[in-house]
């Protein structure tokens, strides 16, 4: 069966009841900020590709209200590491800027403070979250924008526009968590629009909203349940070889290079790690494109081919999958009625995301129940708003 997903308000009341029993009385604001899966277009987002993600009925929740104790404290009910709930911290100085440390959760809410274009205020929080953490469906970036958006409401200070504020969330994670994101996820968790997802262009920062509401079909999300943490080596090593194959073709980015440019540099001095990866992130810019116009026209079997084509390109030619994904993946094509699977977000564990038709996903949910290797956990996917004040 595929988990039911907590309604916002139970997370809210949640927060609540938290609030009044650490802090005393009710908090003044409550903010929601999603979740996301990405259904196409993956590791393109920081070689100014394409992306094309959606945002989830998961959602990060912060409540809170101003206080006059030049402290920001805060309580999480969710969190994956064994360190304390609670932090607090004196409010940020020019003199006593805010500096990562520990908790390691705190350092995606200090990174945003840091970043928020607003005069701050002390403020007393409690955060809490469905977004299964380290799940590839983007906790990081849904806390950070739940909490601009607690800051938004708190201050009444609200962002030049929301790319400023996904951007500003970005820079939150680059610059306290060291994991050099690109902008996908704080940019659908701000811009998501109900039954619709979300095509970027990461390159000039546009995008354009396209309807899922053919309720033939639905996207079946599959947790392996493989904890993928991307603040390792292997995601900035991934960059970084994109960088180096745009430079050796002499382009400013792999979304500038041709198939042809990526031949015509082969043999002389392109290492064979760097050419495969680079192989992936110039066809995978192309598909998704491609992609999103055969969804258009509600062409599942050709948009599914593509997904699962763009999961054995994350297989072999970016080597960002892992067994347990690759076998989701298999088992889903197995069943009739699916068109097509792949792996999603930034890999190493985590999601699969599964384009199947409505009548057939009970009999995917069981054969993968039945045959996977692991504990599988399923979400239906139902396209969701962004980052919100409640
Ligand atoms: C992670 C990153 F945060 C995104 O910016 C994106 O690169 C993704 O991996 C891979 O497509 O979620």
């Amino acid at each position: 069966m595929a988990c039911k997903i907590p309604e916002t308000e139970s997370l809210v009341c949640n927060a609540q009841t938290a609030f009044s029993s650490t802090f005393g009385g009710k908090a003044e604001v409550a903010v929601a900020a999603p979740g996301r899966v990405n259904i196409i277009g993956e590791h393109t987002d920081y070689n100014e590709g394409f992306v094309f993600p959606m945002a989830l009925p998961l959602a990060t929740v912060v409540v809170g209200s101003r206080t006059d104790s030049g402290l920001c404290r805060i309580l999480t009910l969710s969190k994956s590491v064994d360190e304390p709930f609670r932090v607090e911290f004196p409010l940020p100085t020019p003199a006593h800027p805010l500096i990562p440390g520990k908790p390691s959760w705190a350092n995606y809410i200090k990174g945003v403070i840091a970043n928020f274009a607003g005069s701050l205020s002390s403020f007393d929080a409690v955060v809490t979250t469905s977004v299964p953490l380290g799940g590839g469906l983007s906790s990081s970036a849904s806390l950070e924008v739940a909490m601009y958006t607690f800051l938004e409401a708190l201050t009444g200070t609200k962002a030049s526009s929301l790319q400023a504020k996904a951007l500003a969330c970005q820079k939150a994670e680059h610059d306290f968590t060291n994991m050099p994101c690109g902008i996908m996820d704080q940019f659908i968790s701000t811009m998501g629009k109900k039954g619709h997802a979300l095509l970027i262009d990461c390159r000039s920062l546009e995008s354009s909203l396209v309807p899922l509401d053919d309720p033939s079909v639905t996207f079946v999300i599959t947790n392996s349940n493989v904890h993928h943490t991307l603040t390792g080596s292997e995601y900035p090593m991934r960059r970084k070889q994109c960088y180096e194959a745009a430079k050796i073709m002499g382009k400013s980015s792999l979304r500038d290079a041709t198939l042809q440019d990526l031949e015509k540099h082969k043999a002389s001095m392109m290492d064979e790690v760097i050419y495969q990866r680079a192989l992936h992130v110039i066809t995978e810019i192309e598909r998704t494109q491609e992609a999103v116009n055969v969804l258009k026209m509600r062409d599942y079997v050709t948009f599914g081919k593509m997904m699962t084509a763009s999961h054995n390109s994350l297989k072999y030619q970016y080597e960002v999958s892992c067994a347990e994904l690759d076998q989701l993946v298999e088992l889903a094509l197995e069943i009739d009625g699916v068109f097509g699977s792949r792996m999603t977000g930034g890999g190493f564990g985590g999601c699969t995301v599964t384009l199947v038709k409505q009548g057939a996903k009970d009999k995917l949910i069981s054969h993968i129940c039945e045959k996977y290797s692991g504990q599988a956990t399923f979400y239906i996917c139902t396209p969701s708003e962004g980052a919100k004040e409640l």
